[in-house]
């Protein structure tokens, strides 16, 4: 049975993959490393829980050798818009984080699960179709910080052996912890106005094009990937993964579905702007099912249905 350390796990991603991994693995087989509130309704009790500041490499090692872990998830980040604003916090976490896990991993022999994203690619990628393997010229900090993640975790398992293995997630859409400073974090805001009967203002213009994927896909992807057979792993660091690509104008359309009053609006944040237009419109993840078998379950039509029931009945 694996030994799993979470670091992030109170974030958009960590709060529903700790539930996951736990349901999967075992409650007290999954420490849940959180840095700062808010915590998940039941966090303390449903499990192991260790304080970890992803920048203090001895706060990781201590917890991996207290809790004899085998596999560590990365999850601490700071979100592409967030970063661009910070560049210097976007720098620290994006590549300290990572360092301090690969560093620990190298010496207690972990597998690092590290999230990278469409942000790894930048203007002069193809944008259609983008191919595994091409151009990585990303002009933000967050996508700077992510092919270098990308890099040294190869690094890593060449030179050390270090079980790495990554994925390129697009923007992921959940309804239990809210994202929080990303270009994609749109497509979440606008299921929460919808739900409330409220007009949604959309950041990016018409026509954006950007990968997405709903959760309960994102979590297979990740666990999925760190149980996938090693010797067919052709890729490590990382993988293009795309579950679904729409622009503002068509999850607006899904929505209106459900609710035909629902109003959308366009003022648009220059940041968020350039840095969707420097990303993919879609991705090629030809690689990702062929070497572990990814198979997204949910398309734009499902997710809309699934958001939208899950929020009605939290409201
Ligand atoms: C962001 O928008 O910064 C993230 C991502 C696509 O990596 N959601």
């Amino acid at each position: 049975m694996k030994r799993i350390l979470i670091i992030g796990s109170t974030g958009q991603i960590g709060s529903e993959l700790s539930v996951r991994l736990r349901s999967i693995y075992g409650d007290g087989n999954v420490i849940c490393g959180y840095f700062a509130p808010p915590f998940p309704e039941g966090f303390f009790e449903s499990g192991p829980t260790v304080e970890i500041n992803a920048l203090d490499i001895d706060q990781i090692a201590g917890a991996v050798k207290k809790y004899k872990i085998d596999t560590i998830y990365n999850l601490a980040a700071i979100l592409s818009a967030t970063a661009e604003k910070n560049p210097k916090l976007g720098w620290d976490v994006g590549v300290g984080s990572l360092m301090n896990c690969l560093d620990v991993a190298r010496e207690y022999k972990c597998g690092v699960f590290t999230p990278s994203s469409i942000g790894a690619f930048g203007p002069n990628t193809p944008k259609d179709n983008t191919p595994q393997d091409t151009i990585q010229r990303p002009n933000t900090v967050y996508g700077i910080t992510k092919v270098l993640g990308e890099l040294v975790s190869d690094y890593y398992y060449n030179h050390w052996q270090v079980d790495t293995r990554s994925v390129r997630f697009p923007g992921i859409i959940s309804n239990v912890t809210l994202p929080g400073g990303g270009t994609t974090d749109y497509a979440v805001e606008i299921f929460y106005k919808a739900v409330k009967g409220e007009p949604f203002t959309c950041p990016v213009k018409a026509g954006t094009f950007m990968d997405m994927m709903y959760m309960p896909d994102a979590l297979d992807a990740a666990i999925n990937l760190m149980e996938a057979d090693p010797a067919k792993l052709v890729h490590r660091n990382s993988f293009n993964l795309t579950a679904m690509s729409f622009d503002p104008e068509m999850i607006y359309g899904a929505i209106k579905k459900h609710y035909p009053d629902f109003r959308m609006e366009y003022s648009i944040d220059p940041l968020k702007q350039s840095i969707a237009d420097s990303w993919p419109n879609k991705l090629d993840d030809s690689c990702a099912r062929e070497e572990w078998g990814w198979q997204p379950h949910y398309d734009l039509e499902k997710m809309t249905a699934d958001m939208i029931l899950k929020l009605k009945t939290k409201n």
